[in-house]
């Protein structure tokens, strides 16, 4: 198994201060993150195989069409992908690059070392032309920290991860993403769209009840990571979709009364009917990413998009070098 290299900013945050104001907030919440330990990753993968879950498919059905496309207009001579997860549908994308070039390196990032992991199995086989580095860090902290490279290199954040943050996430993540574009870098950002509300509800309630399995699991990884008493089987998952914001929004709704011991030892009282937001999943309209884009100082030089218009590929550049 290849080396996983850790990365971190250092900057000092206070986990723990801040897992009890979000679980004392009104509105209750955990940090995303948090989906994603052994297990998470595992079930995410589950996700993607179901019939309802469009968004894996649909993706992969565009960049299996315009792969070469991608590698030419970028001209990437490595590739960089952010929170990459098991890398299938990265496959054509690097096969392309190695048709271009003697050889490719591909950094793989992500929170999850079973992402990670999955990631190498996926390609260690492809090509002795082909470098794998696997780095372990956090994507909303350490993208400063992250080393540049002479070659020309095709970031990409694939999945529609990016609809997991909210607005100022978002313009903070693409921000760093532009401020660390060389002038021969580029951007490949995949992005689900605004469609039919009971499409996106479906994704998000599989029939084998895959995602509520991955919902629930969150609190698998905060009591162990904050020594808390959750149990999963006293809540259920609710994902239902916001209209005026177009977002899933993702909760675990307590169906029992129950009280958690926090970490500086409160008790916290949880009622039947109380729910804790474990995911937001943002839908995009062009308006909206026009938007983001600007205010991140990004600009799309190309568009890649599936018959239905369920999903699109946007393949970015930095303001700063025109
Ligand atoms: N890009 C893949 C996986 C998407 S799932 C795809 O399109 O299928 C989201 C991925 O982001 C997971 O692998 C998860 O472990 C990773 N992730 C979540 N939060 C993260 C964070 N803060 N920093 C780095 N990776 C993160
Ligand atoms: C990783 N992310 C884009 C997925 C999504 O659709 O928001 C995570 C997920 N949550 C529930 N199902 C899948």
């Amino acid at each position: 198994m290849r080396k996983i290299e850790s990365i971190s900013s250092g900057r000092v945050s206070k986990n723990k201060e801040n897992i009890i104001s979000l679980l004392k907030n009104k509105n209750k919440s955990l940090p995303t993150k948090y989906l994603y330990d052994d297990l998470g990753s595992k079930l995410f993968e589950e996700i993607c195989d179901t019939e309802e879950y469009y968004l894996t498919r649909t993706e992969k059905e565009i960049i299996d069409q315009y792969s070469m496309d991608i590698i030419d207009t970028s001209c990437a001579q490595e590739i960089f992908e952010l929170g990459s997860g098991s890398s299938k549908k990265t496959k054509r994308l690097i096969l392309n690059a190695l048709e271009n070039n003697d050889n490719v390196t591909y950094f793989s990032f992500d929170i999850s070392a079973k992402a990670l992991k999955m990631s190498y199995n996926q390609l260690r086989k492809i090509s002795n032309k082909l470098h794998i580095r696997l780095i372990k860090g956090d994507f909303n902290n350490d993208l400063n920290i992250l080393s540049s490279s002479k070659k020309n290199r095709l970031y990409m954040f694939l999945g529609s991860t990016i609809g997991n943050f909210d607005d100022i996430q978002a313009k903070k993540f693409l921000s760093d993403i532009s401020n660390i574009m060389k002038e021969n870098d580029s951007f490949l950002l995949g992005v689900d769209r605004v469609k039919d509300e009971k499409i996106i509800k479906m994704a998000y309630n599989d029939k084998k009840g895959i995602t509520g399995k991955f919902n629930k699991n969150i609190l698998n990884v905060v009591n162990k990571e904050y020594k808390l008493n959750f149990n999963e089987n006293n809540f259920a998952h609710n994902a239902k979709y916001n209209v005026q914001k177009s977002q899933i929004e993702m909760y675990l709704e307590a169906i029992t009364q129950q009280s958690i011991i926090l970490p500086n030892k409160e008790s916290l009282d949880i009622n039947i009917g109380d729910k804790i937001l474990t995911e937001i999943s943002r839908k995009f309209s062009e308006k909206t990413l026009k938007m983001l884009f600007n205010k991140s100082a990004l600009v799309p030089i190309k568009c890649y998009t599936d018959k239905k218009n369920y999903f699109s590929l946007y393949l970015l550049k930095a303001k700063k070098y025109f």
